[in-house]
């Protein structure tokens, strides 16, 4: 088949309900913005990804982004690497993180998306892997086990054998009993792992990550500011918890930066900013030769299919913010997510994108 031609690239802008609002002690996120992504092809082939947003507030700004920047894309190749490449040189002197380095990271998703559509294979199969079942946590924002405990009990029930929840509350105590109490539901046998959303400085979270050690943690994610890479690196060599760090990382080069500062001990690269499928490809090759576990974030579809492929698969962070907008959501089965096809397995729900678009 000759190589697909972009015709036009289609950018809506959603607001999405999310069931579960997602308490961080860095702030919160009630709905789920979304810019859905369609690269039209002269092959009739479309490839879509959605982008996460953060807050409403990106969403017409990217709009207006893409459509400033998709002439240079239409009548290109869907080449990923190429077009990351021609991304890259072309903007150089403003670099590529923030808005740019999402619509970059996304446009690529979709580019995958369109390739495997093209053969009717699932982008892990283009990816040399086979589709096979990763293992998934329930992510959660700051709970209450009291008001949280049925949501909880409800993860178990569906085959999680991990819970992460968001600490990192002005009391220590607070953190202290909400942890003791998690680890009390979920048993001894189910991973814990805690994430801090940046929120501390670097003394204190050493003195409370060895506050909360008795509790078995999995990981402690993002104790300071995901930037500090010295601080996470000092927390790290302070503690005997894991340090988990990686969500804001743009591009494989913050990648090598965190690993060379000895930030980390495993990382999690979200699709969206270290450069979609392609980013994560150079990531991933990087954490094999450092033995250094992998994870995800966010972008449960598209994880399943790069982690399937991933040396040193950790876990598929299992947090919804798609579903509402997708034919067919992923389930998570026996605590396990399933990378689906063709392409990254996802196909517009038309009602509920009309129904959520940004008025
Ligand atoms: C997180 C960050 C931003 C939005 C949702 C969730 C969190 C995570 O850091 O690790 O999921
Ligand atoms: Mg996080």
């Amino acid at each position: 088949m000759d190589s697909l031609l972009i015709r036009d690239i289609r950018a809506r802008a959603i607001v999405a309900p999310l069931a579960r609002p997602v308490r961080t002690a860095s702030g919160s996120v009630d709905v789920s913005p979304l810019i859905l992504i369609d690269v039209l092809t002269e092959q009739g082939v479309t490839g879509s990804a959605y982008l996460f947003g953060y807050t409403p507030v990106t969403l017409r700004p990217l709009l207006s982004l893409i459509d400033e920047i998709k002439p240079e894309l239409i009548s290109k190749t869907v080449a990923p690497v190429a077009r990351m490449q021609q991304l890259e040189q072309r903007y150089r002197l403003l670099g590529m993180q923030g808005l740019l380095g999402m619509v970059a990271s996304t446009l690529d998703m979709a580019y995958w998306d369109a390739l495997g559509k093209s053969v009717n294979k699932p982008v892990v199969a283009l990816l040399g892997g086979e589709a096979k079942p990763v293992w998934a946590y329930d992510s959660y924002g700051m709970v209450d086990p009291v008001n949280d405990a049925k949501a909880i009990e409800h993860s178990m029930a569906q085959g999680f054998r991990a819970i992460k929840i968001k600490l990192g509350d002005p009391d220590v105590q607070r953190d202290i009993h909400v942890t003791r109490e998690i680890r009390q539901m979920i048993g001894p046998k189910t991973a814990l792992m805690v994430d801090f959303n940046q929120s501390l400085q670097p003394t204190e979270a050493i003195r409370r990550i060895r506050l909360l050690e008795p509790f078995d943690l999995h990981w402690v994610e993002e104790p300071v500011a995901a930037e500090d890479l010295q601080g996470h690196a000092l927390v790290r060599e302070s503690v005997d918890a894991n340090i988990q760090t990686g969500e804001n990382w743009w591009f494989p080069r913050d990648a090598e930066r965190a690993m060379s500062a000895g930030a980390c001990d495993m990382m999690m690269p979200d699709l969206m900013k270290i450069g979609g499928v392609t980013g994560w490809l150079s990531v991933m090759g990087m954490a094999r030769a450092a033995s250094m576990p992998v994870s995800s974030h966010l972008f449960i579809e598209a994880s399943a299919h790069v982690l399937a492929v991933t040396p040193t698969c950790h876990w598929l962070e299992f947090m919804d913010f798609g579903s509402a907008i997708l034919a067919q959501p992923y389930k998570i089965v026996d605590g396990q997510v399933t990378a689906q096809g063709p392409g990254l397995g996802m196909a517009w729900n038309e009602d509920a994108a009309k129904r959520y678009a940004l008025n």
